[in-house]
């Protein structure tokens, strides 16, 4: 079958590089040789676990978009690769968010789940992301303007998984603007079914700011965890393969809090800061921008929990690229994810440009159910 073929090809790049790159793999000449009758009998073949947890380390090295990646070797792997049942997904989820929220002190890890055989596909999470709150639109739940930041309730971003999540039946969202939404599993054939995250699996940083008093009441979840990519290693895909590193400031600070089609908190952060919103030449955005994301670097350092900033992240960065070199292998990126969205051209990773060569093993966006 042509579709063996391919897969054999992929199975053979990505054992040669593992032999090549790990000194503890021994010559590939049986491996290939096994991998091949596997796949002459079932159509597809296993991992080992130690090329399992390469693999997903080299994913993550070869994550383009990633300006984290200087810690790709330190990356913890959890095998769940015999759990298919989405009631047991959803517990395996949590306790991920618990080994990786580490009481603030977050660890990098990615739980893998069942990959994808001829004809028994993995199972999926629908969430973006384990941990992401409910977007409902104007209209939904309390109406009193006092209890809201602004006309919607929510992330914005997240309305399309909220409406599934009411569609199956999810009665938890108590109509904030920061509910956190059930896991949305399916493992088909079987429907789509909601799993409430418990509580102790979720840490939240309440942001303040370290000399305004008074400041909105805003927090954001500890844990950034990725759970709607698939990771491919030679050629397998592992459709549910959730993994986290910590966040960014500027993640929270200019992005999720502050698009215009998010939280949209300029306005209110200006407010705050008594500045003049009739003209773009206070820059009244931009000054509000650098206090909110003070707020959420104070914030998580206060709170104990792990986060970096786009300064010391763009210098990691580039010490990343020169160690990568000195081990003889390219480092290629995306500017334009690389380059924060805060005071891009105070950070060295602005005055340069990036080979964009692809490579696998790779986490890739794949079809949104
Ligand atoms: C993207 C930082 C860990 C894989 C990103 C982005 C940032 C970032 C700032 C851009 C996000 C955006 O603009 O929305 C970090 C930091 C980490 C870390 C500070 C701390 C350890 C990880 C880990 C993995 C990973 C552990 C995988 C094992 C990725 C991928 C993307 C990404 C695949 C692109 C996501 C997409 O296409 O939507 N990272 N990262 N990162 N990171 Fe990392
Ligand atoms: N911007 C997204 C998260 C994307 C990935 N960022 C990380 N990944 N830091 C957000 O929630 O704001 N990570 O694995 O640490």
């Amino acid at each position: 079958r042509p579709a063996d073929a391919e897969l054999t090809e992929q199975a053979e790049d990505f054992l040669l590089q593992y032999a090549a790159e790990e000194e503890a793999a021994a010559g590939p000449g049986d491996r290939l040789a096994a991998i091949r009758a596997e796949i002459a009998a079932t159509g597809t073949y296993t991992h080992t676990a130690a090329e399992l947890a390469y693999g997903a380390r080299l994913a993550w090295r070869n994550s383009n978009r990633c300006i984290g990646r200087l810690y790709w070797r330190s990356l913890r792997v959890r095998d769940r690769r015999h759990v298919n049942e989405p009631a047991r997904v959803a517990l395996e989820c949590a306790a991920h968010l618990r080994e990786a929220t580490n009481g603030g002190r977050i660890r990098p890890l990615i739980t893998v789940f069942a990959p994808d055989r001829p004809g028994r596909p993995g199972p999926r999470i629908r969430n973006e992301q384990l941990i992401r709150y409910a977007g409902y639109g104007p209209g939904h739940g309390d109406p009193s303007p006092s209890s809201r930041l602004r006309s919607s309730r929510g992330d914005p971003m997240n309305a399309g998984i909220t409406a599934t999540a009411l569609a199956l039946g999810w009665q938890g969202g108590a109509g904030t603007d920061f509910d956190v939404l059930p896991l949305v599993i399916e493992s088909p054939p079987r429907l789509p079914r909601c799993y409430e995250l418990p509580p102790d699996a979720v840490l939240e940083v309440s942001i303040t700011h370290p000399d305004l008093p008074d400041f909105p009441a805003l927090r954001w979840h500890a844990v950034p965890a990725i759970s709607s990519m698939c990771l491919e290693i030679g050629g397998l895909c592992y459709p549910a393969a959730p993994f986290n590193g910590w966040y960014m400031g500027t993640e929270i600070g200019a992005r999720n809090l502050a698009d215009a089609d998010r939280y949209n908190l300029l306005p209110v952060i200006a407010a705050h800061l008594g500045l003049d919103t009739t003209t773009h030449r206070s820059l009244w955005k931009d000054r509000a921008l650098v206090e909110l994301n003070r707020a959420v670097l104070h914030s998580f350092d206060r709170a104990g929990v792990t986060i970096t900033d786009h300064h010391t992240e763009s210098e990691r960065f580039l010490a990343h690229i020169e160690r990568e070199a000195r081990r003889g292998r390219a480092t290629s990126a995306d500017w334009s994810w690389i380059v924060p969205p805060l005071s891009g051209s105070a950070t060295p990773v602005f005055h340069r440009y990036y080979d964009t060569t692809e490579r696998t093993p790779a986490y890739v966006h794949h079809r949104q159910g």
